[in-house]
């Protein structure tokens, strides 16, 4: 279906081309597959031309013996395709899609056929670069840490730490991402950031503000079991590609309307049943109108919306606003085209809501997405398989490095930059907090947000009186994200040439080798490419998968973990940093930042995932259903695929992951949840709290706060914590010590024992 087409015959093919002048007359695939055993030399012929359908690989596997096969993750989507690398004499010589994994299926998009040329593409950075008078000139990989170090360093003494940048990726590995927040952190700055900023950032503030979590509430699989889709903002066809073998089978199996919202008329729409043309930016009128038609009809979710959502009569007073007339003059949209999509959502429930970039990417990126949600929620959509927010995320590891805090706003698992957090982490990472203080310019710097990557010119260009900070940006460093996706191009040049120092961590020079004029100070350094480490990574729906290993790293290039390592170590803060991680010669250990997190995160729910029980669920990925993603039967019976967060409590505590995000239909010990509370109990003398809703078996039948330490101890549950939990509770807060900061995991095993939701039962 995406395969463009001309004349009726499939064009673009390269062998096609290749074999035109080989065989002195047009040859298609299909053709050339017929002959090809019959003519050997023709065979040989195409594979001197490199033509990509060949591989040379099986003429050699023939003479070499053994192929070994290593598990690894597609690194060009959040839909995470499982790939299977052929790998020989630690050569990777070629490629399968991954037939057990839920995800994939045995399929591949164009992308992921071809992510073996990201890892050996022929422009790959070798060792490290240093421009010297205009000319990129090799150096030692000690020479470079040595003079940049130097001069981040001299930087420091005369700006303070804020004065150097840096940026980080949404393709690093979950355990990439957590150390390089941890990195900024012990440096002494909050100006890191990634991609997410650019990319979902609206979709996390709208979305966790509405219901607890910012991310895609249910999965790609789940899709299968929705009764009707609505596609606003994205073009999963061609962005998605393998998320389409999804949202097709619930269309063609289900015979579930899809209907796609889109300016313009793109692959996926080709796919509707009903296409809706708006105007660009006018999303929310759109939805607001399409409400008009919910609540004029009295279509809505009475009972859902009195249990578990406050505020939907305000919603109503503003939606009455938006009559068809006013609609259609905004939106250009007609009233009957958008009463009979309100009818379609009505009448085929659960229906999902799937969106992405044509949603974020706009200075009301924040209220679109909400609008999307309060469109789910009017229709009693969520916390239901076959409805949701399915926010397809963007980047492979997008996800991850958001839930990772590689960002200005917030230390890892969301836990914001106030004191507390801090403190938090101090005592996951084992320092002092006044340590940490004392690496910040100053306290008060250190609980505010740095600088955004869309904004880090500014940080290098502003006059310094006009920045939140004690002097200009001076060094910045770009580690796995490219110049040429930041808006601003041409003052992102100047910005470029002013710097003191640029630096650049990629496997790939990137734009940035050459977009600006500069002379000297600056360096390339060769990052490894996923392919060549290992670790976990998080697909759009949460669940977290691992990758092995399938190559060393190529010529001289490093992986990110260890180029992190090795600055550490020069600035002299890595004993402190590296305490609890035990380091190879200069590479940290994965799977030891894996248990580092997994003692942190308990916000999320990132806290189950061990290593050991990822590597099961990869290894048995043909045991888990592929609709549900629960493991039925085999070595991880009854956990969902990749343990999607929350999982909550300790691994030891087994919590299966959570598949569909505040499903009361399920227990919370088995992947049920209900909203969290996040705004306390109350607003203006109003319930905030869930009305008659909570999850299946749970002990308190009603809606109740956040948990803590003092709410154990007055429903008399504190009695089933363990001496060691009591005693880790007491040691971090006493009877304030929360289901977040909670060390021992044991505030949230108690809860869930009694049927409910550590993070509380509230009203959307
Ligand atoms: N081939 C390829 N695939 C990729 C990527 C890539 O670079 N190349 N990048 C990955 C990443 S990081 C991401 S985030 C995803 C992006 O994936 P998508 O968001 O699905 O793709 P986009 O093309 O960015 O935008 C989606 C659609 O939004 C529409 N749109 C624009 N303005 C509006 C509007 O105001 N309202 C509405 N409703 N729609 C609007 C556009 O017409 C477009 O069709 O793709 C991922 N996959
Ligand atoms: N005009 C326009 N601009 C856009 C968008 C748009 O739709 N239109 N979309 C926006 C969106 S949604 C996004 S997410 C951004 C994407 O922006 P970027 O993420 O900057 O885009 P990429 O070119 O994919 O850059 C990723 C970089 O990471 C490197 N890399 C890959 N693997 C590794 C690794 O393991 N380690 C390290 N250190 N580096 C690695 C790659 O070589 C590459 O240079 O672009 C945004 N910009
Ligand atoms: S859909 Fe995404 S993850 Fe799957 S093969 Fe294509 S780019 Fe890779
Ligand atoms: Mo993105």
């Amino acid at each position: 279906m995406l395969r463009k087409k001309a004349n009726g015959s499939t064009n673009g093919s390269r062998m096609a081309r290749a074999l035109t002048g080989l065989t002195g007359g047009a040859i298609d695939r299909r053709t050339f597959l017929r002959r090809s055993g019959l003519t050997v030399g023709g065979l040989a012929g195409a594979t001197a031309l490199g033509g990509g359908m060949v591989r040379k690989a099986q003429a050699q596997g023939a003479a070499t013996g053994a192929t070994e096969m290593i598990r690894s993750v597609c690194t060009h989507c959040s839909v995470g395709c499982t790939v299977e690398a052929e790998v020989q004499n630690g050569v990777w010589t070629g490629q399968e899609p991954g037939w057990d994994s839920p995800f994939n299926l045995g399929a591949h998009c164009a992308k992921g056929a071809s992510v073996r040329e990201h890892a050996h593409g022929e422009r790959r950075l070798k060792y490290p670069m240093k421009l010297v008078n205009g000319e990129w000139t090799r150096v030692s990989w000690q020479d470079a840490i040595n003079e940049i170090g130097d001069k981040m360093l001299s930087i420091r003494e005369e700006s303070g730490p804020d004065s150097v940048y840096w940026l980080g990726s949404a393709k690093h590995s979950n355990e990439q991402a957590y150390l390089y927040r941890k990195f900024a952190a012990f440096w002494g700055t909050n100006n890191i950031d990634h991609q997410a900023r650019i990319c979902h950032s609206t979709t996390v503030a709208g979305v966790a503000n509405t219901w607890g979590y910012g991310a895609m509430t249910n999965s790609y699989n789940d899709i299968h079991k929705s009764r009707a889709i609505f596609l606003i903002g994205g073009n999963p066809a061609e962005a998605h590609p393998v998320s389409m073998l999804h949202i097709l089978k619930a269309k063609e199996q289900n015979n579930a309307p899809l209907i796609v919202c889109d300016p313009r008329f793109t692959r996926t729409a080709a796919h509707a049943d009903e296409y809706v043309r708006l105007r660009s930016g006018t999303d929310v009128a759109l939805v607001w109108g399409i409400l008009w038609h919910i609540f004029e009809n009295g279509w809505e979710d009475q009972e859902f919306i009195r249990q578990r959502v406050w505020g939907m009569d305000e919603i109503r007073a503003e939606v009455a606003k938006w009559n068809p007339e006013e609609t259609e003059r905004v939106t250009g949209v007609p009233g009957s085209q958008l009463r009979r999509v309100a009818r379609t959502m009505a009448n085929n429930r659960p229906g999902t809501v799937i969106w992405c970039m044509g949603g974020t990417q706009h200075t009301n990126g924040n209220n679109n997405t909400r609008a999307y949600c309060v469109l789910q929620l009017a229709l009693g959509n969520m916390g239901v398989a076959g409805g949701g927010t399915n926010i397809f995320r963007g980047h492979d590891n997008v996800q991850g490095a958001t839930d990772l805090g590689v960002l200005m706003d917030t230390l890892p698992g969301y836990y914001g930059l106030a004191e507390g957090s801090w403190k938090h982490w101090a005592r996951v990472w084992q320092v002092d907090h006044d340590y940490l203080v004392g690496r910040f310019h100053d306290a008060e710097i250190m609980t505010k947000a740095g600088i955004p990557v869309s904004r880090w010119i500014d940080g290098v260009l502003e006059d310094k009186d006009n920045i939140d900070q004690p002097d200009n940006v001076r060094a910045m460093v770009l580690n796995g994200h490219a110049p040429n996706s930041q808006t601003r191009l041409t003052e992102m040049k100047t910005a470029m040439e002013k710097l003191d120092l640029l630096v650049v961590v990629d496997p790939y020079p990137t734009v940035s080798a050459v977009l600006h004029d500069r002379k000297d100070g600056a360096y390339l350094l060769p990052a490894a490419t996923q392919f060549e480490t290992y670790g976990s990574v998080t697909a759009s729906n949460r669940s977290l998968q691992w990758r092995e290993k399938v190559f060393d790293p190529l010529f001289e290039s490093k992986v990110d973990h260890e180029i992190i390592y090795l600055f550490a170590k020069k600035f002299g803060f890595a004993d402190e940093m590296f305490k609890n991680i035990a380091v190879n010669g200069d590479e940290p250990l994965v799977e030891d930042i894996t248990g580092e997190f997994n003692r942190g995160m308990w916000t999320i729910g990132y806290t189950g995932q061990s290593p050991e029980r990822l590597r099961l669920h990869m290894a048995n990925q043909h045991t888990f259903d592929r609709t549900t993603l629960r493991a039925n039967g085999g070595p991880a019976d009854g956990d969902y695929y990749g343990l999607p967060w929350p999982s909550w409590g300790t691994a030891e505590m087994g919590h299966p992951g959570t598949p569909n995000l505040y499903d009361t239909s399920m227990p919370v010990a088995e992947g049920g949840l209900t909203f969290r509370a996040r705004f306390g109990v109350e607003r203006n003398g109003e319930n905030l709290l869930a009305e008659g809703s909570y999850s299946v078996g749970s002990e308190i039948k009603d809606g109740y706060p956040e948990f803590t330490m003092a709410m154990l101890q007055s429903l008399g549950w504190d009695g089933d914590l363990t001496a060691e939990e009591r005693a880790s509770i007491e040691a971090v807060a006493g009877e304030k010590t929360n289901w977040k900061t909670d060390l021992s995991g044991g505030i949230q095993r108690v809860a869930i024992k009694h049927g409910c939701a550590p993070f509380g039962n509230a009203k959307a």
